[in-house]
């Protein structure tokens, strides 16, 4: 459950930072499901500004300050990408807030690190996506957001090692499934064989990624098709949220991730799961959208396996959500008994969608 934060306490967060106007009002926002975020609302002379505060989730980002090194670092060169092009009415970049300390975090008495934003308004995310036209304009921003950073100075910290290191993931998910703290092993043995059968295929990025094929680039890694802010008006993606897997990956995870959390027309938790499956249309919006900004640094590699990345990404994010509910539910917020297992039965039932549909999106890619 998200923490409770008193009014008078977002006041106190709040002020750990250059802000203008009157504090009238503080909520908790989106649903993420790491940190702890906050809309609040400011008067500036008569008119209502918002912004966003955010607690670093300590449990799941050991070093905050390197992350917020790399959100800083990586906010200031697209501000200079946008500013260099006239673009600063059409596209935005996350704004962090100074601290009164002139630092772009603040630590509470408690240790924990809060940041803030300026809030993007009149643009929204979406949890679940309408139209391919969405996919479409989604996919286009988080190519543009690659290339913005193709030519950053010197590498980013690797806030969580391995992140998307699949064979990896799957051995936590075997030493969670032997300590079984919970005693759950025996009701998700279908979904543990589920992912195991799977598991040889997993390493197939990584070798292409040693072999040369497949270069490291800096990539979002948390790519949710809510993590991209849409204009209200125009449909555009103008706004990159999310910042904090943002280091060094491949750019396949990030199209992966998109697939997976994208084409579903279910959410993410859906306990129904005749509603889940890939919907092709959207696919094919992720995958024009994609090649429309990145197709021209994508290498052929890249290329011929970003139908794989779709399924790479959705069995690895599924296996975390059965890891974590045998561990007991310890890393994602869950709001309710048996989230995780259903987070992770969604997953799954797509990854068979997607394997189902797997022809089909080769036959898409261009020759
Ligand atoms: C987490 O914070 P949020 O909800 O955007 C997670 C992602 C998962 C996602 C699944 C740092 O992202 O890796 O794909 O949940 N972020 C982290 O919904 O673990
Ligand atoms: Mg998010």
């Amino acid at each position: 459950m998200p923490t409770p934060f008193s009014q008078n306490e977002i006041r106190r967060l709040i002020s750990m930072f250059e802000v203008y106007g009157d504090f009238l009002v503080g909520a908790p926002f989106g649903n993420g499901n790491v940190n702890d975020t906050f809309q609040l609302t400011f008067d500036q002379g008569g008119i209502r500004l918002h912004y966003i505060l955010q607690r670093i989730n300590s449990n799941v980002f050991k070093a905050p300050v390197k992350v917020m090194e790399n959100v800083a670092k990586v906010t200031s060169h697209i501000l200079k990408k946008i500013k260099a092009a006239h673009n600063e009415t059409r596209k935005r970049t996350i704004r962090l807030l100074k601290a009164l300390d002139g630092k772009p975090y603040a630590f509470d008495d408690l240790g924990n690190c809060w940041r803030a934003y300026v809030f993007v308004e009149h643009a929204r995310s979406y949890d679940v996506l309408e139209t391919p036209e969405q996919a479409f304009r989604i996919a286009q921003g988080f190519g543009e957001f690659q290339e913005q950073l193709n030519d950053l100075p010197g590498r980013l910290h690797e806030t969580i090692p391995d992140f998307h290191n699949t064979p990896k993931r799957i051995a936590q998910l075997e030493a969670a499934v032997k300590a079984d703290a919970c005693n759950r092993v025996k009701d998700v043995r279908k979904e543990i064989d589920f992912v195991l059968s799977r598991a040889a295929e997993t390493d197939t990025l990584l070798k292409l990624h040693a072999s040369g094929d497949i270069p490291e680039r800096i990539t979002h890694n948390d790519t949710k098709a809510n993590n991209i802010l849409i204009d209200d008006v125009t449909g555009e993606a103008v706004c990159v949220i999310d910042l904090d897997t943002v280091m060094p990956g491949l750019a396949l995870y990030d199209f992966g991730d998109m697939v997976r959390s994208g084409t579903n027309p279910a959410e993410e938790d859906e306990v129904d799961l005749n509603k889940v499956g890939m919907r092709f249309d959207m696919y094919q919006g992720f995958y024009e959208g994609f090649i429309d900004t990145a197709g021209k640094f994508l290498t052929p590699a890249e290329h011929e396996y970003l139908p794989f990345s779709g399924k790479l990404i959705t069995l690895e994010i599924g296996t975390r959500f059965l890891t974590d509910y045998l561990a007991g539910d310890i890393y994602f917020k869950t709001r309710r008994p048996n989230q995780n297992l259903d987070r992770c039965r969604t997953q799954f039932k797509l990854v068979e969608s997607m394997e189902a549909q797997m022809n089909h999106m080769k036959d898409l890619l261009l020759k």
